[in-house]
């Protein structure tokens, strides 16, 4: 997208390490930014998404960071504004427990009220190396810094979520990766929570379908029967071999 709004997308990048995550400019690409600004540390970044959140015409970047040296996966993702030039600054936050061992913060209208809201996918908890910990989804507008979430939603240790009307019915659903699980391990399902039209999700209403150690999903309609599909982005399965993606 057009960060700087000059005419030319912009490429940002979440650098999964102790570095800050980064914008490059186009429309060559030579210069970047460092998105960490005020002072907030490179904790590890998943999952970049870029939305008006507070609509006033300039984009902001969510960051979910998965954890830091200090505090482990207990640490807080952030969400950083577009402070012109090419300059961003700290916004806002989803804090621990709601952030923790964070892989994305997607933006949508789940509720379908105008505002944005933001799906947080979490990973595990280090300190007990347990998956199966809660996404949220909280409602806008923000800030989000002091909400509580509208939805817990239990997750197979949550990766990188989908956004998309599924089923036709004009309703968002949340598609998770499933990266594991405690009991079956790798060989886990991946979560469709299917949305409503008072803006609702729960396990009550969700489809599961195999995946193994599940990074990425990403839906589009692959054979144009105006049906969306989702590919499946694939680790290992529960003997340690590397298994097919599936679609
Ligand atoms: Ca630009
Ligand atoms: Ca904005
Ligand atoms: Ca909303
Ligand atoms: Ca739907």
């Amino acid at each position: 997208m057009d960060i700087d709004d000059d005419g030319y997308p912009d490429l940002p990048v979440a650098n999964w390490d102790r570095s800050p995550s980064w914008v490059y400019w186009g429309p060559d690409f030579s210069a970047r930014s460092e998105i960490n600004q005020g002072n907030i540390l490179p904790m590890w970044a998943n999952g970049m998404f870029l939305g008006d959140l507070d609509d006033d015409g300039e984009l902001e970047i969510s960051v979910g960071d998965e954890l830091n040296c200090e505090v482990g996966s207990h640490t807080n993702s952030y969400i950083f504004g577009y402070a012109g030039g090419r300059q961003f600054s700290v916004e806002d936050a989803i804090c621990y427990p709601y952030s923790c061992g964070a892989q994305s913060l997607q933006m949508a209208d789940f509720n379908n009220d105008g505002y944005l809201d933001i799906v947080i996918a979490n990973y595990q908890d280090y300190e007990t190396e347990n998956p199966e910990i809660n996404s949220y989804i909280f409602l806008g507008p923000g800030p989000f810094w002091a909400k509580e979430p509208a939805f817990a939603l239990p997750t197979f240790g949550g990766h990188l979520t989908s956004v998309a009307d599924l089923n036709g019915d004009r309703f968002l659903d949340i598609v998770f990766s499933s990266n594991r699980d405690t009991t079956r391990g790798w060989e886990t399902e991946l979560l469709i929570f299917w949305g409503h039209e008072n803006g609702t999700y729960g396990v009550w209403d969700t489809t599961r379908l195999p995946v193994c150690n599940n990074w990425e999903n990403q839906v589009v309609d692959l054979n144009r029967d105006g049906w969306l599909d989702i590919i499946v982005v694939n680790g290992k399965d529960n003997d340690g071999y590397y298994t097919a993606d599936r679609i």
